[in-house]
């Protein structure tokens, strides 16, 4: 094992954060090439989470602002972060990101660094912070909360010159200083071009690759909220998934090791994005996929868009699509003029989240008999697949390349949902797997696939009637390992 992955799992384990994994560093099994970090592990039990995009564009009808929206026109007529924090909750929600500055650079909160802020708009005189009602809001529900800073600012005179980076840095201190612990820090990768910039009315071109000093930028976000993740094209933390429709390859790995968009190195804005929904398997860097997509056509509210809300079907099969692919459902719902989520919007989460509820509300595999073709000494067992915990796994005997694990139901299930977790804090091991039911006497196969990661849904045409049921690891670059197991039935 090489220096870097001891020490990988040496800050991992040290880590707070990490505390209810119970690898024994000496005796346990070693994880395999690269692991999550603390934050990447709490961020991957997360899952399903949401955007609100909001400002002057709501106002305005536009999706990108040009900078020169007079703050005035920001004023929202019944704002209510309680209203829109619990319609995005009752859609399963488990946490919020909200574009405290979109590349109309017009600020959600009364920052220091610019007076194209809410300072100056009419809402509450002056007076109010929507990321300080949005983040309260949110840790009174049980949401986490993200920050949205757009690097590219078409209002800001700086914007392309030295001092606007260090502009962009007050602002994001500012964010993660004054608004309680923030889970995920998202930086778009949409920079330059033409814009307002304090009246030139110019285009201005950047250097994506060094104008940022992104590394000094990681540094402080580290610093001021260790356990954030930070997403861009190409992290550090989590990765686009290369589409904006809310979609990874059926096969999605966590690792990746991206490359700009013509080859050499990829930086947030420049990134080969054709790879970056398979990711790179047995990649050197933990780099799960986000999926962001609108539940509108655009991220911004229009009137024109009332009666484009997606569907809670549609919903549902985007879910499969990400969460059940490894990676995250981020789905933006924009606020409208009221600064309330429309209701056809609310109407279509609030469906989405109890068909997600009543999905897997009962695995029917509980309870069942589990036996594995090979268990590594120690607390590994393969009950543990059926546990409901994601800390506790089952791993198979080191040298281990394939391996079974068996269920004898209570009784006979129908089920036409099949979930597998992998026990990701040893690596991203498992490279393809099969899931059999015992028909007439014989084995079936059901379900196949290849990666595996934080989780793996596998949706069957037809539902399954059976006593028995097999999951084969067919190829594992070290041996399998599992957290759980599920066998659900979702209604047609
Ligand atoms: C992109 C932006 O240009 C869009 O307006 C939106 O915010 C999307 C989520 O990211 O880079």
């Amino acid at each position: 094992m090489s220096n870097q992955i001891l020490s990988t799992r040496r800050t991992f384990l040290g880590a707070a954060a990490a505390a209810p994994f119970a690898l024994q560093a000496a005796s346990g099994p070693q994880p395999f090439g690269a692991v999550p970090s603390p934050g990447q592990w709490l961020w991957h039990q997360m899952e399903v989470y949401s955007f609100l995009h909001f400002t002057t564009n709501t106002f305005t009808d536009k999706e990108w602002g040009y900078g020169d929206e007079d703050p005035s026109i920001f004023n929202p007529t019944a704002f209510d972060a309680g209203a829109m924090v619990s319609a995005l909750k009752a859609g399963g929600r488990k946490g919020v990101i909200l574009t405290c500055k979109h590349h109309d650079g017009f600020c959600l909160w009364p920052t220091k660094t610019t007076e194209h802020s809410v300072k100056r708009s009419k809402w509450r005189d002056g007076k109010g912070d929507v990321v300080k009602e949005i983040s309260q809001a949110a840790a009174k529900q049980g949401l986490k909360f993200g920050v949205y800073l757009s690097p590219w600012d078409r209002n800001n005179a700086q914007y392309g010159r030295p001092e606007y980076v260090d502009i962009y840095r007050a602002q994001l201190k500012e964010l993660l200083t004054e608004y309680g612990p923030i889970y995920e820090v998202w930086h778009d990768g949409a920079n330059g071009g033409d814009g307002y910039y304090g009246g030139a009315r110019e285009k201005r071109t950047i250097d994506k690759k060094t104008y940022y000093g992104w590394p000094k930028t990681w540094d402080l976000v580290r610093q001021l909220q260790p356990n954030a993740v930070i997403f861009s094209d190409v992290g550090p933390d989590i990765r686009w998934v290369g589409n904006e429709r809310g979609i990874a390859n059926d096969t999605c790995w966590a690792t990746y090791d991206p490359a700009g968009d013509k080859g050499g190195e990829a930086s947030p804005g420049d990134v080969n994005a054709r790879q970056s929904g398979t990711g790179t398997r047995n990649g050197k860097k933990w780099l799960p996929a986000e999926c962001d997509v609108s539940i509108r056509p655009g991220w911004f509210w229009h009137a024109n868009q009332n009666e484009k809300v997606k569907t809670p079907a549609q919903l549902m099969d985007l879910y499969f699509k990400s969460v059940g692919r490894g990676a995250s459902f981020l789905l933006n719902v924009p606020p409208d003029r009221r600064g309330l989520l429309h209701e056809n919007d609310v109407a279509s989460l609030k469906s989405f989240g109890s068909q997600l509820a009543a999905l897997f509300e009962k695995n029917l595999a509980a309870g069942a008999k589990v036996k594995a073709s090979s268990t590594l000494a120690g607390s590994y067992k393969a009950a543990h697949l059926l546990d409901g915990k994601r800390e506790t796994a089952w791993v198979a005997a080191e040298g281990a390349k394939t391996a079974e694990v068996e269920f004898t139901l209570k009784g006979e299930a129908g089920f036409n949902v099949i979930r597998l977790r992998e026990e990701i804090r040893l690596g991203q091991r498992i490279g393809a797997f099969a899931v059999d039911a015992w028909k007439d006497g014989a084995w079936t196969a059901v379900g196949e696939g290849a990666s595996v990661g934080s989780c793996r849904l596998v949706k069957l045409a037809q539902p399954v009637k059976t006593g028995k049921v097999r999951v084969r690891i067919t190829d594992s670059a070290a041996a399998p390992a599992l957290s759980e197991f599920g066998l659900y039935q979702a209604s047609a």
